[in-house]
């Protein structure tokens, strides 16, 4: 049936969201009592709330009841024994086992800020991130231990490192590290804190042009939206078997593999084993997934694989799909349709944003390629680069603009003020990202507005990898970009000029490759290193990575009255 988007547009407000969750202004509000503790209490303590697959298949399930007592005694722990106090920084490092999710609501449950950080980062990455924001404890496993030590040595505000496995290998802990086997302890009560929808929650960083990654804070309030996006654009209904792909180390692994879905009492799958297209076809059909969240970039890959492979299996249970991170190629969309009969519904947003701004409904037409249109609840448009002002003609390129407030909007980036506020315009807060507008209003993306590279929908800073490539004693100057890739849409690539004494070569490459991996993360390793004499920069030392960019893709290279001298 066509739903008629004017009429959403009256229909689906905020306040209509509020009202549902049972929420009225000025009242407490903790992300942690809606997703968990509330169900229970509403007699839906023994419904499945996650069922969590690790590599070797083995399956743990957890219902509600199971959440409330562990994140209970979690928060017991961590306000009794480790002495966390409301508005501490608490981040998590871990893979995607069950105690990352447990911890996640934990440390919300104390009134605390919850940090979760991506567990394939370097050290470099990590001290960044925990450096910056202060952070009092983190929460790990012993096969990280030795990256956390290492980081720690840089971490002088870091209190405690929290180990939340069996200890196997004999590794012995030291002063400062406390061990929490998260499932053997459970708590009946817990005096969740009194935080409000103004109380910050969630700090998630993100990656920037120049300068140390941006922390976006967000605050308990954001559930508001997470939950009204949740039901309205993933479709997510109370007896859902839903299955979001991300990891809660980014922002779409928390907001909607975390809140959204658990605010409306859905059941999760999380699959923590790596990627293999028969192993995702199995998950949905041995789960019975009925909504799917996932990536291009992983639906390019399963599109290599042919439609042969979904045909072996009975996903019939599947009702909806959804895509976010990069842009959704039409040719995926297609495809989609034809290996399971459904559109992979496209949704646009951001860290920033804390939940999806512009989207595909479901129930109206996909227009392959087109990211469709704004939320109902709030309005989003492309405006003019320079004035702000809203671009009327169709197919006009300008910048992805939505108006706030909106619940989810980060209320600042962490120790950055200047630059949260240099994200508005003309009363329009500015994502960074290009797009026009058809006809009918729906949105068509060109291109990020920056030097940000975006591989298989992961936000990359050139700035960071540059820095750590200058940490390699045969780098005197480096600059990076995202070249274009069929599967990851960019990968990066980096410019060197070596210091002298040293010369180009393959094993050269492979080393300072293997050196970002390390002290960043494999998604910010360079696949490709080209060796220059130097790297184009402005006469005032700025690097030009437009430049590198038109060259790599052999486009005019602009304006360069700016650039230094060769
Ligand atoms: C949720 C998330 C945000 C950036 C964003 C844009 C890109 C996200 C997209 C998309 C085209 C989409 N992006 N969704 N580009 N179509 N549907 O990914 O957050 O990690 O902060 O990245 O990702 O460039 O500005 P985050």
């Amino acid at each position: 049936m066509a739903t008629d988007y004017e009429q959403l547009r009256r229909e689906i407000t905020w306040e209509r969201a509020e009202r549902e969750l049972g929420y009225r202004e000025g009242e407490p509000l903790n992300i942690a009592e809606i997703c968990v503790d509330r169900h229970v209490e509403a007699g839906l303590g023994d419904r499945l709330a996650l069922v969590h697959e690790g590599h070797g298949g083995e399956i743990r399930q957890f219902t509600f009841r199971d959440l409330q007592q562990l994140t209970n005694g979690w928060a017991h722990f961590l306000r009794g024994d480790v002495c966390i106090r409301p508005l501490d920084r608490v981040c998590l490092f871990l893979d995607k086992v069950p105690e990352l999710y447990i911890g996640f609501l934990g440390v919300l449950k104390t009134g605390a800020v919850v940090e979760p950080l991506f567990s394939a980062f370097g050290d470099d990455a990590l001290v960044a991130r925990m450096a910056d924001s202060r952070a009092a404890a983190i929460i790990t496993q012993r096969r990280h231990l030795g990256k956390v030590r290492k980081a720690r040595e840089r971490l002088p505000d870091l209190k405690t490192i929290i180990v939340v496995d069996h200890d196997e290998d004999g590794k012995k802990l030291r002063e400062g590290e406390a061990d929490y086997h998260m499932m053997d302890h459970r708590e009946d009560h817990f005096p969740v804190a009194a935080t409000y929808a103004e109380s910050p929650s969630v700090l998630h960083y993100t990656s920037g042009t120049t300068g140390a990654p941006k922390g976006a804070m967000h605050v308990h309030g954001s559930i508001v939206a997470q939950y009204l996006t949740s039901k309205v654009v993933l479709d997510i209904r109370e007896h859902d078997v839903y299955w979001c792909t991300a990891d809660p180390g980014w922002v779409t692994g928390t907001s909607y593999g975390i809140i959204g879905p658990w605010s409306l009492g859905a059941t999760q799958v999380v699959l923590d084993a790596g990627f293999s297209s028969d192993r995702w076809y199995e998950t949905i059909e041995k789960h019975a997934v009925t909504v799917w969240y996932t990536a291009p970039t992983a639906i390019r890959m399963l599109m290599k694989d042919g439609v042969e492979p979904v045909k072996r299996r009975n996903l019939t249970s599947l009702r909806h799909m959804c895509s976010v991170g990069e842009p959704l190629n039409p040719e995926a969309v297609r495809w989609g349709h034809e290996a399971f009969g459904l559109w992979f519904h496209d949704t646009f947003w951001q860290t920033e944003t804390g939940s999806i701004v512009v989207t595909n409904l479901p129930g109206m037409p996909v227009k392959p390629g087109s990211m469709g249109r704004p939320f109902p609840a709030l309005s989003a448009t492309v405006v003019e680069p320079k004035t702000g002002i809203p671009i009327t003609d169709v197919g006009r390129v300008g910048l992805i603009a939505v108006k706030p407030p909106w619940p989810s909007l980060m209320r600042t980036y962490w120790n950055n003020t200047a630059t949260f506020y240099g994200k508005f315009l003309n009363g329009w807060y500015i994502c960074g990202d290009q797009a026009s507008l058809d006809a009918e209003g729906y949105f068509w993306f060109c291109g990020r507005d920056d030097d940000v590279i975006n591989t298989a929908g992961h936000l990359v800073g050139p700035f960071e990898i540059e820095s750590a490539l200058l940490e390699h004693p045969a780098v005197a100057e480096s600059a990076a970009i995202g070249k274009p890739d069929p599967l990851n849409m960019e990968v990066v690539k980096a410019f060197v000029a070596l210091r002298p004494g040293f010369t180009a070569s393959e094993d050269l490459e492979l080393d300072i490759m293997n050196f970002v991996r390390k002290k960043l993360s494999p998604l910010a390793m360079p696949q490709e290193i080209e060796f220059v004499e130097k790297v184009p920069k402005t006469r005032s030392g700025k690097i030009l990575r437009r430049v590198l960019k038109a060259r790599e893709l052999g486009q005019p290279i602009g304006d360069v009255s700016t650039m230094e001298d060769d």
